[in-house]
C-alpha cells in the first residue's frame, strides 16, 4: 500500500487550478510509492472554494493559513498565490516543518528570496524540503536537452537566446496584482525573465554571471479596476514593465540575451530557447513543446541540419508514464511530472531531471536584481550569488 504525502494547497486561480489538476493526476499516471492526497485548500474567496474543492477533489477547504501549515494532515504547502503572498506563506510552512513547493517567481526582489533561502537552509536540517514551480524543466523535450547538454553534444555553450514574448499585457487588460509593482514586483521581468533565468542554468548547469546591459520598457500607465463600474474610481496606475531585455555573461564565458514581453502582438505563449555551442546547437519553443530542434555539429557537412525531434518516445523523459509514441503532452503535464517527480524525491528516489529547490529560486532572483540594477543605470552589474 502506497503512503500518502498529503498536500495543503494555498490559492485556487490560475496555478491553484494547474497544482490541484497536477496532485490529482501524478499518481494515475505515475507509479508512486509516496501518492498525493489533496487534504486541504485555502484561499481568499471564500464563496467559490468550496465548488473549486469540489471540482477538484479537495477533502477539506477553508480555514486561515495557520490552519492549513498546523493541519497533521498536510506534509507539503503548496503556495499558488500572487507574488507578494509567497515569502509570508513559505515562511509559515517552513516554520511548521512542512515541505514547500512555491510558484516562481520565488520573491518579489532579491532581500526576500534570501529570507526564504535562509529559511529553505534551516528547514533542511531537519529533512523539510523547497522547490519552485519552474514547470518548464519538466517538458519531455527540455528534459531531453538536459540529459543531451549532461552528455557534451553541444560542446562549450558560446551563446544562448532567449525569450519569452506574450502579448496579453496591452491597455484593454484589466488591472490585477501583476500590474502592481508592490506585490509583484516587476512585470514581465520577474514574470518570465524568471523562467528564462532557470531554464539557462538548469541546461547549460553555469551560473549567469554578470548583467551586461539592460533596458525595460512600460508602455501602460493605468489599468481600469475590475468591477468598478459606476464607482469613484474606476483606474489604478500600472506601474511595472511590459518589456525587459538584458544581456547577462555564463560562468563559462558565453553570453546570454533575454527578452520577456507581454506586448509581443502574435505572440501568445512563445518561451523560446536557443543554445548554440561548440559542438551543436539546440532550439525549443513551447508554442511546439513536444519538439526539440538539434544541430549536431559532428556530422559530415553533407548531412548537417536542424533536426526536429517529436520528444514524445518512451525513452524520452516522463512520456512512458503517458501515452504511445507521437501523441504529444501539453503545458498541463509539465506540471503533472513535476508533482510526481516531487513524490518521488520525498520517497527518497532520485528523478531523472534535477528538481528546482529555493536555491535555484534564489540564484534566479538575483539575476532579475542585476539586471533591474543595471536597467536603472548601473551599467554592467555583477550577479550577487
Ligand atoms: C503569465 O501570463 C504566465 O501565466 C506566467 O505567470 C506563467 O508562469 C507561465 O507559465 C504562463 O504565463
Amino acid at each position: 500500500m502506497a503512503e500518502r504525502l498529503g498536500i495543503g494547497l494555498v490559492g485556487q486561480g490560475f496555478m491553484g487550478r494547474a497544482h490541484s489538476n497536477a496532485w490529482g493526476q501524478a499518481a494515475r499516471f505515475f507509479d508512486l510509492s509516496l501518492r498525493p492526497s489533496l487534504v486541504q485548500v485555502v484561499a481568499r474567496n471564500r464563496e467559490t472554494l468550496p465548488r473549486f474543492a469540489e471540482r477538484f477533489g479537495w477533502q477539506g477547504w477553508g480555514g486561515s493559513l495557520r490552519s492549513l501549515v498546523q493541519n497533521p494532515e498536510v506534509d507539503l504547502v503548496d503556495i499558488g498565490t500572487p507574488n507578494q503572498l509567497h515569502a509570508s506563506q513559505a515562511l509559515a510552512a517552513l516554520a511548521a516543518g512542512k515541505h514547500v513547493a512555491c510558484e516562481k517567481p520565488l520573491a518579489r526582489n532579491l532581500e526576500e528570496a534570501r529570507v526564504l533561502r535562509r529559511a529553505a537552509r534551516k528547514a533542511a536540517k531537519r529533512g523539510v524540503r523547497s522547490y519552485v514551480w519552474f514547470n518548464y524543466r519538466r517538458c519531455p523535450a527540455i528534459g531531453l536537452a538536459y540529459q543531451l547538454m549532461r552528455e557534451g553534444r553541444l560542446g562549450r555553450i558560446q551563446e544562448v537566446r532567449a525569450c519569452y514574448l506574450q502579448s496579453w499585457g496591452g491597455p484593454e487588460t484589466p488591472m490585477s496584482w501583476r500590474f502592481d509593482r508592490s506585490k509583484a514586483g516587476s512585470g514581465a521581468h520577474g514574470d518570465l525573465n524568471a523562467h528564462l533565468v532557470d531554464l539557462v542554468r538548469f541546461l547549460t548547469g553555469e551560473e549567469l554571471v554578470r548583467v551586461e546591459g539592460a533596458a525595460a520598457r512600460s508602455f501602460v500607465r493605468e489599468r481600469s479596476l475590475p468591477g468598478a463600474r459606476g464607482k469613484a474610481k474606476t483606474k489604478a496606475r500600472s506601474n511595472v514593465d511590459e518589456l525587459f531585455a538584458f544581456f547577462a555573461g555564463l560562468s563559462g564565458g558565453g553570453l546570454c540575451s533575454f527578452e520577456a514581453s507581454r506586448v509581443a502582438s502574435g505572440r501568445l505563449n512563445h518561451n523560446c530557447l536557443e543554445l548554440y555551442g561548440t559542438k551543436g546547437a539546440f532550439r525549443f519553443d513551447l508554442e511546439k513543446m513536444n519538439v526539440l530542434e538539434f544541430f549536431d555539429a559532428r556530422l559530415p557537412r553533407r548531412e548537417q541540419g536542424f533536426r526536429r525531434i517529436l520528444a514524445t518516445e518512451a525513452e524520452h523523459p516522463w512520456v512512458a508514464s503517458w501515452w504511445p509514441e507521437g501523441h504529444l503532452l501539453g503545458y498541463e503535464h509539465s506540471f503533472v511530472n513535476m508533482a510526481a517527480d516531487i513524490c518521488r524525491e520525498l520517497a527518497g528516489e532520485e528523478p531523472e531531471v534535477p528538481l528546482p529547490s529555493f536555491e535555484d529560486g534564489y540564484r534566479v532572483q538575483a539575476v532579475l536584481d542585476a539586471a533591474l540594477r543595471s536597467a536603472r543605470g548601473e551599467g554592467k552589474v555583477r550577479v550577487r550569488l
